[in-house]
């Protein structure tokens, strides 16, 4: 074994342990017999104590006299997974140098046969590596009762949908491997969060995607606990999945397609607002003309502060880029006036259905549809304007 070797790769799996002085030994003897397939590495491990009252900590410091490469980082109190993996990481890096780190259960639901592949998938420009149930050649446990099984795809399935990203299948799992520099920078934005069971997992995961970080996953069969109880219960899927939607509304909430929508929205109800009001001393043509260009006022204005807010435009810029914004929202209505245009020319105007309700009476003629595809163009044309010119991005 390379463990005095400081040149090589340096790995540390880190496994947070609470209550499991019956799984401490078995894990490290696995895990010992696979690290003498990483000669290029220098394989240790770190466990994660929360003060265990069945003396977990008592059997891994026997463990630390026998096999070099096993260290113990001790905390005083339970503070659940998310603590037990942040503070289990920075030592890994500040005390023992990490190049990768792994996390792994203590309890050898995760096959340690598999941090190999894991490896190798760092080694051919992975940043993160999830030890995957969901892909071919992965698995949960065949006894399993049905309610557990349909728990745990549907539930993986559930989350695969809302957070609407189809390329990886395993958010859950705790199976991981991870480069330093990845490690240092989630750290960093998850700093003031508090994570507990799953939501540490999916939220790290979710920060890591949002960062552009290269994630690819490995199969492994997720075996059964021999002994000792899990930690993580049903109590958590609640937790989870409100913990899910909300990642996910604000991923959403803070697109800039959303907050286009919202300006444009604004944008209808002020030139709607305003045109009720300029017409009480205008004539009509020019309270039309200026509720027009207030909206477009407003749209700017906002658009300015909000929707492009990372590009914004310095006070000298504004006066151009407004008259800019103006040609493209004129952009926009041509492209709408020709569109029910030709739609007129080449398809013709005739009804569609007529809806009657009691005395309200709705008819769907060609010519609704082609001002809706022409709203929806101007929208296209909108935004392409706004981003490739009037908030160019520098
Ligand atoms: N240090 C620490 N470890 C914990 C805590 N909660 C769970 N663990 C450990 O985290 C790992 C995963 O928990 P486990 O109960 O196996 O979850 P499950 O596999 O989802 O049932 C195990 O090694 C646990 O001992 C905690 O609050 N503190
Ligand atoms: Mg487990």
């Amino acid at each position: 074994m390379n463990f005095m070797n400081s040149t090589l790769t340096k790995v540390v799996i880190v496994i947070p342990t609470y209550n499991e002085a019956a799984n401490v030994i078995p894990t490290t003897v696995a895990l010992a017999k696979v690290f003498k397939s990483c000669q290029s590495y220098d394989m240790h491990i770190l466990f994660v104590d929360d003060n265990s009252p069945d003396g977990t900590s008592k059997v891994i410091d026997g463990l630390m006299k026998k096999y070099p490469f096993v260290h113990i980082l001790n905390n005083k109190h339970k503070g659940g997974l998310g603590h037990a993996y942040k503070k289990g990481f920075f030592v890994a890096i500040d005390k023992y140098k990490a190049d990768i780190i792994f996390q792994f259960d203590a309890d050898l639901q995760h096959d340690p046969s598999v941090i190999p592949a894991m490896l190798a998938s760092i080694a051919a420009g992975s940043d993160l590596v999830l030890g995957s149930r969901y892909i071919r050649g992965g698995g949960i446990p065949s006894h399993w009762p049905w309610y557990r099984k349909f728990l745990s795809v549907v539930g993986n399935i559930y989350i695969r949908v809302v957070m609407a990203n189809f390329k990886v299948h395993d958010w859950t799992t705790g199976y991981r491997a991870i480069r330093t520099p990845v490690v240092q920078e989630i750290l960093k934005i998850m700093n003031n969060a508090a994570f507990y069971g799953y939501t540490w997992q999916i939220g790290f995961l979710v920060k890591t995607i949002q960062k552009g970080y290269k994630v690819s996953e490995v199969p492994f069969v997720f075996r059964d606990r021999t002994s000792g109880a899990s930690k993580l219960g049903p109590e958590y899927i609640f937790n989870t999945m409100r913990y899910i939607m909300k990642v996910r509304m604000s991923e959403i909430v803070n697109s800039r397609i959303f907050k286009f929508l919202v300006t444009g929205g604004t944008g209808t109800l002020v030139q709607i607002t305003a045109l009720y009001f300029y017409r009480m001393g205008l004539g009509y043509q020019l309270a039309n003309f200026l509720s027009i260009e207030t909206a477009i006022v407003s749209n700017f204005t906002l658009s300015n502060l909000w929707t492009f807010a990372d590009r914004k435009l310095k006070v000298t810029q504004i006066p151009g880029k407004f008259l800019q914004f103006n040609l493209a929202s004129a952009g926009s209505i041509l492209i709408q006036m020709a569109i029910a245009f030709m739609g007129e020319k080449f398809i013709g105007l005739f009804t569609l259905f007529n809806f009657q309700l009691s005395t309200f009476n709705l008819t769907v003629d060609t010519g609704m549809v082609f001002s809706i595809v022409g709203i929806l163009i101007g929208m296209f044309w909108n935004f392409f304007a706004y981003s490739r010119f009037v908030w160019k991005k520098k």
